[in-house]
């Protein structure tokens, strides 16, 4: 059976001055995750969010974290984040790294581990990984930016994405998209299987929108998915 649909708001785009406060918004609201994205200024030019602040985060209890790592080493980090309170792990395929060893250094550490993957990184890549993981990620453009336009035929990818862990039995596992989700693209990714939706700036911080009212805008979409 297809996972249930779960929302997750990216902290890079949320306005820290009003941090507190937005995240019981959010929680009150019905998000499931607190989507954090580690950038370590190699893998990605931009260096983004550290352990310390997800230590921070986490032990706020608001929602559980949903940590994106967007590293070159993501092994590294793992323990790290672990301690820190972090509760499912995504990392990309694009490293390079031991993909198989990534997925059993977060599982060990009793989270949710994923493959995250750039957009033009061919799904076929990640097949033999499958049956370790809970979650994987697309990328709707290059990781390590917010805002951008998301690849032409997104949705397409997520089709076949589905349609591939379909045929593998492994429909369970979660779909997240990751980039440009907005109230116009989230029935048309959730038609083709997306499940999991990761929110920035495209859908849910948007400055010229109260944040209580945008998630009631969203609950309202997804109802009538
Ligand atoms: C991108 C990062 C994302 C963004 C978020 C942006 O490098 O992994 O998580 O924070 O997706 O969303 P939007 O709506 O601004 O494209
Ligand atoms: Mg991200």
């Amino acid at each position: 059976m297809a996972p249930r649909i779960k929302l997750s708001a990216s902290l890079i785009c949320a306005n820290l001055l009003n941090l507190e406060k937005d995240l019981s918004t959010l929680r009150q609201g019905g998000f499931d995750y607190i989507h954090f994205d580690m950038m370590d200024g190699h893998f990605v030019p931009r260096i983004g969010l550290g352990t310390f602040f997800l230590r921070q985060i986490a032990s706020g209890q608001h929602m559980p974290v949903d940590v994106h790592l967007m590293v070159t080493d993501p092994v590294r980090y793992v323990d790290e984040i672990a301690d820190a309170g972090g509760s499912i792990v995504t990392f990309h395929y694009e490293t390079g790294q031991d993909i198989y060893r990534t997925i059993h250094c977060i599982r060990n550490r009793d989270m949710k581990a994923g493959i995250a993957l750039r957009p033009f990184t061919p799904l076929s890549h990640i097949e033999p990984f499958i049956d370790y993981l809970d979650i994987i990620l697309l990328m709707a453009y290059s990781p390590g930016t917010t805002g951008q336009s998301p690849l032409r035929d997104f949705e397409g990818r997520v089709a076949v994405l589905a349609e591939l862990l379909g045929q593998r039995g492994q429909e369970h596992i979660d779909i997240a998209v990751d980039g440009g989700v907005s109230e116009e693209s989230i029935p048309k990714l959730a038609k083709k299987g997306a499940n999991f939706f990761v929110f920035g700036t495209s859908g849910l911080f948007m400055p010229d929108r109260n944040l209580d009212e945008q998630i009631d805008r969203i609950h309202e979409i997804i109802k009538r998915l």
